[in-house]
């Protein structure tokens, strides 16, 4: 892993680790305390029902504010999270996706364009994110982005990929029959190796056939299997 100074996979891993340790501590807690209480208030025990005890105030407010303050904790987690997502550092690399039935189109500010999102390691890249007919989702596990893309606005998200491989991008908005063949993947090269690739340009990218086709969503209305 390179040293980076912050990527958005630990910001949404803490908040989810925080969430998941506060609702598993509540479910030992509540499953430890049902078991007692099962043991404790077995009819054997008590054969005649007791009757109820009177309310306690200081009880009902003790088990009104804990959880609130513990909800109100989360959402303040999140919350910063989330500004920490939506804030794009400045020296972000721009890319523009672009989503359709059913197929991804990345396009860069020199003029190439890629049907696999291309990123340098260690970089700030923000994606902007368009649809050309439906609504589409582009979702990317492993930076832990998700983001819709809406027709006729652009959306964004930014990410930092620590190292370098080849990582799933998916569609996850349902948007027709293709929509689980909505596949393509991140690439993360080295900074070198992601420069020579930009320079090759636009023209240097081979179109054949099928890429073709899928770069200019005919498969949306047109099959080949007759
Ligand atoms: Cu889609």
């Amino acid at each position: 892993m390179t040293d980076l100074p912050f990527t958005t996979i630990e910001t949404v891993d803490a908040v989810f680790l925080y969430i998941f340790g506060i609702s598993g501590l509540l479910l030992l807690g509540i499953t430890a305390t049902m078991v007692v209480f099962v043991i404790r208030y077995h009819h054997r025990r008590h054969p005649q029902p007791q009757p109820s005890p009177s309310s306690k105030l200081w009880l009902e407010l003790v088990w009104t504010l804990i959880p609130t303050l513990i909800v109100l904790s989360m959402f303040w987690y999140s919350w910063e999270g989330y500004l920490k997502l939506s804030d794009v550092p400045p020296d972000a690399l721009k890319v523009q996706a672009e989503g359709r039935k059913w197929s991804w189109s990345f396009n860069y500010e020199n003029g190439r364009s890629s049907d696999r999102l291309y990123v340098p390691v260690g970089r700030a890249v923000r994606v902007e994110i368009t649809s050309k007919d439906v609504l589409h989702s582009l979702y990317i596990p492993a930076f832990r982005v998700k983001k819709d893309a809406v027709p006729g606005i652009t959306t964004y998200v930014w990410f930092r990929a620590p190292e370098a491989g080849s990582f799933d991008l998916f569609c996850a908005e349902y948007c027709g029959v293709s929509h689980s063949s909505m596949i393509t993947t991140v690439e993360v090269l080295p900074q070198e190796q992601f420069d020579a690739w930009l320079k090759q340009g636009k023209k240097a990218a081979p179109v054949e056939g099928p890429a073709l086709l899928t770069r200019h969503g005919c498969s949306g209305c047109h099959s080949v299997d007759g």
